[in-house]
């Protein structure tokens, strides 16, 4: 990864900012993991370049939107596959677990208990099943067709960093969920056992989101 000074703006969350955090961590990259406290959002927000977190300043310049930077820092790490077709699977990978992020930041926002209880249920019934479906059919073809143990091609991955990170959510509600996709957990496993990820892991504080 290039020696420009990184910095990484995001919330004391992961949400949107810890997929682009533990590729920092994989490619052992120095950089300032700014985590805005929500009190000081509204200074900081005219800062942002699209007035929202996350956003990435490299040297002097600053980029948003999360997929962009999660993307750039990770064909920087050589984590982008090895040829056009699975950079869209990995891309197919991100948008998928986008979709259900955003569902999940709907129910974290829901103050109100009943409609948090029907949205959750709403989850664990329905969304949560055909996202964690989807990544367990993807994962299984991959394996087979490639003969390795990660979701994408023959070696580790963006895909595989997001397919943990996706599951993180859910885990910690139910450390059950994933015993339906066992290629998901497999590949979750061997994410949090990753060298650079693996030490991040263990001094990262826990989030809901
Ligand atoms: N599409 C954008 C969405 C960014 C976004 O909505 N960020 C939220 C946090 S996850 C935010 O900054 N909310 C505060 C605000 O918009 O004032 C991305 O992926 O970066």
């Amino acid at each position: 990864m290039a020696q420009t000074p990184i910095k990484l703006h995001y919330f004391p969350l992961r949400g949107r900012g810890e997929v682009s955090r533990l590729v920092l961590h994989y490619a052992k990259k120095d950089f300032v993991d700014d985590r805005i406290n929500p009190a000081d959002w509204a200074t900081h927000k005219p800062k942002t370049p699209f007035g929202n977190l996350p956003y990435l300043e490299i040297g002097n310049e600053a980029f948003g939107q999360s997929m962009a930077i999660f993307s750039y820092l990770a064909r920087e790490a050589g984590l982008y596959g090895t040829s056009n077709i699975e950079a869209l699977k990995i891309e197919q990978i991100a948008q998928l677990r986008e979709d259900l992020l955003t569902e999940e930041i709907k129910v974290w926002k829901e103050k109100d208990a009943a409609k948090n209880a029907e949205m959750t249920k709403n989850m664990n019934e329905n969304v949560y099943p055909k996202v964690f479906g989807n990544f367990e059919k993807l994962a299984k073809e991959n394996q087979s067709k490639a003969g390795s143990k990660y979701s994408v091609g023959k070696q580790l991955t963006l895909a595989d960093i997001i397919l943990f990170e996706g599951t993180v959510t859910a885990s910690q509600k139910d450390p059950t969920v994933l015993d339906k996709y066992p290629t998901v957990k497999g590949v979750a496993a061997l994410v949090a056992d990753v060298d650079g990820i693996k030490q991040y892991l263990a001094k990262r504080a826990k989030t809901d989101l």
